[in-house]
């Protein structure tokens, strides 16, 4: 008998060809709804750290895309963490961390606000966690706290902020509606 997770999660990768649009280079790998079928597929992927500049992976609840225009994404938006390697965790660790953290809801009562997490391959690596609704400022602090400190394991000096996706959109540069530093 396998092990049931609380949702179903879709894993999806992004692999940056240049001639494909945003669109064409997203791709939905695969769903699971076990502890067992989790490991299987994160023990068949490639590591983060074997992506190459300009890879995503996103892990999604089943049913909601990885995209702004999402239903359950449009009127959200992101904690973005900067993930340096010479200060944090290997890259694989922090995201492994991630994953576990949003499939075994360790996000507690804020769990049904989580859509889900990316992990951009840059020249600065990027982890972000989707919520769904920008406008829950006490809800988004809780999140940002555990995501921080007890997710990624951050220490105090290392900021972390979050954007709605409608801001982004728009911008011309960084607006940050919520901030944890310190
Ligand atoms: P990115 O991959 O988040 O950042 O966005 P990067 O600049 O570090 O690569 C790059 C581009 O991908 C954006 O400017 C959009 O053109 C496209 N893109 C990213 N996201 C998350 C979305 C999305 O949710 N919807 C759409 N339509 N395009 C997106």
């Amino acid at each position: 008998l396998k092990h049931p997770l609380e949702h179903k999660w879709t894993l999806w990768f992004y692999e940056s060809n240049k001639n494909k649009s945003w669109l064409e280079n997203l791709h939905d790998v695969y769903s699971f709804d076990t502890v067992e079928d989790f490991w299987c597929l994160y023990n068949h992927i490639r590591p983060v750290n074997e992506l190459v500049h300009g890879n995503d992976y996103m892990l999604f609840k089943h049913g909601i895309q990885p995209m702004w225009e999402d239903e359950a994404n449009k009127r959200g938006g992101r904690w973005i963490a900067n993930v340096d390697s010479k200060q944090n965790s290997p890259l694989n660790d922090l995201w492994l961390n991630v994953l576990l953290f949003m499939i075994g809801e360790s996000f507690d009562e804020y769990s049904d606000e989580i859509c889900g997490a990316f992990i951009n391959i840059r020249k600065m690596n990027r982890i972000s966690l989707w919520t769904s609704d920008a406008s829950k400022q006490n809800d988004i602090m809780a999140i940002g706290e555990k995501f921080k400190y007890e997710c990624l394991r951050f220490n105090r000096e290392q900021k972390i902020t979050y954007e709605t996706h409608d801001d982004y959109q728009k911008k011309s540069s960084s607006k940050a509606i919520y901030t944890l530093f310190c």
